[in-house]
């Protein structure tokens, strides 16, 4: 049924990826040319580990192109709850106003982690964002329709967002020669990523696919855009004649050899509070609480 609401309004948004070195993150400003309004997409909170700072560098820049591209923002939108850095969701809500979103099976998420942080207070009810999507919905940046498509696998909650021609596929699959996303993290599954991928490649072969990280193999620049018929061709991870088996195989084995992202259990406890960073205690400082041994 989507498939046909894409195929109705094939406008092609201007798409500006921003890469943040350290985490090898894209982050993006769509913008819908009619009426001059968009969204950011998977805004990256600067954090040094360690010395605790954080920052907002990356935010920074994403309101200051906003403002001399003279566009207005209507979204501040998430993929999903990311593992490797903080999410700027709330920073960028805070100064702008405009609205959060994630999917809505986030809450799922937020049960999971509420659990290993040991948290009995956190509302695990989806209540941090201001809009949850479901599979199939449907909203607008300006006069662009953008469609939810669930695709879940390297997180219970991760969703695509279809916008005209292009498709923000975060970590589903990565560039052609870096394959796909790993799906070892608590709620990960290597069979519903496998599936999640058949949906974004049933998309039309010429939609531009835009992904969520990119870690320079072989120090070559650091690239976000490619397309179905590109993935199709040259994924080394999914290319014909893979099949769900072998691809379970292959992610399965490759995930055993990955070491947890380096800011995995800093991450979850500000992301899946929407990117608020934890209240300050009665000294005026915020302080990260997380499990030894726990993951
Ligand atoms: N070295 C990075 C790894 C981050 C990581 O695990 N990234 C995820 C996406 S959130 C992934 O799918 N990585 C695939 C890979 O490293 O092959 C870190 O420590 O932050
Ligand atoms: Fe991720």
């Amino acid at each position: 049924m989507w498939e046909a609401q894409l195929d109705a309004s094939l406008a092609r948004p201007q798409v500006t990826g921003f890469y943040d070195k350290p985490t090898g993150s894209i982050q993006y400003v769509v913008a819908d040319g009619a009426t001059r309004r968009c969204a950011i997409i998977d805004p990256v909170l600067d954090f040094d580990e360690k010395s605790g700072a954080v920052s907002t560098g990356n935010a920074d820049a994403l309101l200051a192109f906003i403002e001399e591209s003279r566009l207005e923002l209507e979204w501040i939108l998430d993929t999903h709850p990311h593992a490797d850095h903080f999410s700027a969701a709330h920073y960028l809500k805070e100064k702008t106003g405009a609205p959060t979103a994630i999917g809505d099976r986030i809450v799922d998420v937020q049960a999971l982690w509420k659990a290993i942080y040991n948290w009995p207070e956190f509302r695990a009810d989806g209540s941090q964002w201001d809009r949850l999507f479901a599979d199939g919905e449907i909203f607008h940046i300006g006069s662009l329709p953008v469609t939810v498509l669930f695709s879940p696998g390297h997180t219970l909650a991760s969703i695509t967002y279809v916008a005209g021609d292009a498709a923000f596929i975060h970590d589903t699959m990565f560039m052609p020669d870096s394959g796909t996303a790993r799906a070892d993290f608590p709620g990960g599954s290597a069979v519903r990523l496998w599936s999640s991928i058949q949906r974004i490649l049933a998309l039309p072969d010429t939609t531009r696919l835009f992904v969520g990280h990119d870690y320079q193999p072989g120090g070559r620049d650091a690239a976000w855009e490619t397309t179905v018929a590109g993935q199709k061709r040259s994924n080394t991870h999914v290319r014909s004649p893979t099949s769900e088996a072998d691809f379970v195989a292959l992610r399965e084995a490759r995930d055993k050899t990955l070491p947890m992202p380096r800011l995995i259990l800093h991450a979850l406890q500000v992301n899946i509070n929407g990117g608020r960073l934890p209240e300050p205690e009665a000294n005026g400082r915020r302080y990260l609480k997380f499990p030894l041994d726990g993951l």
